[in-house]
């Protein structure tokens, strides 16, 4: 169950966010109109939000997915890799938020990077993809923090996606909504894999919030199978975050 989230609203200058899509630029008016939709979706599932202040000198600041890993014990600061969103993981207001409910609070230091984008919490255990933002030395360092408290994680090598969570939910109950690369990999057979088709791919990043599914709106297959599996789902317009390869994980801290 989670009790907390945090996100931050988009930046102005949301339309220079880094991205690998040709889907144009993101729209400032459209990106705050879906982004309040996606915290009234929250509130619905119970939890208390913390809405943090834009910071124009981030276009990405609103992926506050990417800065911290909260845990039910700790909370690890990470260490972008990205060099335009290094400094988001400093920022003063994110850290205060973070100080009101954790006591334990951990850092990834140089040369190691990590964005939590890039990991999956399955109870105990954390998965960490290796991508071009997350190195080999920053998995090391999440890992050693894990066990300090009793948690676990284990590596996963991506090829294809730009954070592990790209491309991967997991939706309690067993349950792991899969596309593309992740169909098939050994270290995720033993969930119960719902695979979303290719041309959907975009919609496996889902989250699970208190018995809720929150999908991206406009993508039929995960809809379906989503609410097949017994969950209540709701449905958030993330279009101008998928402009610059943003999804509905991305958009918050939850814990
Ligand atoms: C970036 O490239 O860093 C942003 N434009 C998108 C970040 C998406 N975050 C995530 O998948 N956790």
């Amino acid at each position: 169950m989670f009790r907390n989230v945090i996100v931050r609203i988009p930046s102005a200058r949301i339309s220079e966010g880094i991205t690998s899509a040709n889907l144009g630029k993101p729209i400032y008016k459209n990106a705050l109109k879906q982004h309040s939709e996606y915290v009234a979706a929250l509130a619905k599932t119970g939890v208390n939000v913390t809405v943090l202040e834009p910071q124009d000198d981030y276009p990405d600041s609103c992926f506050v997915e990417d800065v911290a890993l909260c845990t039910r014990e700790c909370v690890i600061i990470t260490r972008p890799g990205a060099n335009t969103r290094r400094g988001e993981a400093s920022l003063g207001d994110m850290q205060e938020a973070l100080k009101k409910f954790y006591k334990n609070i951990e850092y990834i230091q140089d040369p190691g990077t990590v964005e939590a984008g890039d990991i999956m919490m399955v109870g105990d255990h954390f998965y960490i993809g290796l991508s071009a933002r997350t190195n080999q030395e920053g998995a090391q360092q999440t890992i050693k923090i894990l066990q300090k408290y009793g948690l676990s994680g284990s590596i996963v090598h991506l090829s294809e996606v730009l954070h592990l969570k790209t491309g991967l939910s997991y939706i309690e109950n067993n349950n792991l909504l899969v596309a593309g690369e992740f169909k098939t990999k050994s270290e995720f057979a033993k969930f119960h894999r719902i695979e979303i088709p290719d041309n959907e791919s975009y919609s496996a990043n889902c989250i699970w919030v208190n018995d809720f599914v929150i999908v991206p709106k406009g993508y039929k297959a995960v809809y379906e199978k989503v609410s097949a599996l017994g969950y209540k789902v709701l449905e958030v317009d993330t279009s101008e975050f998928r402009k610059i390869d943003g999804g509905l994980s991305c958009l918050s801290l939850r814990f």
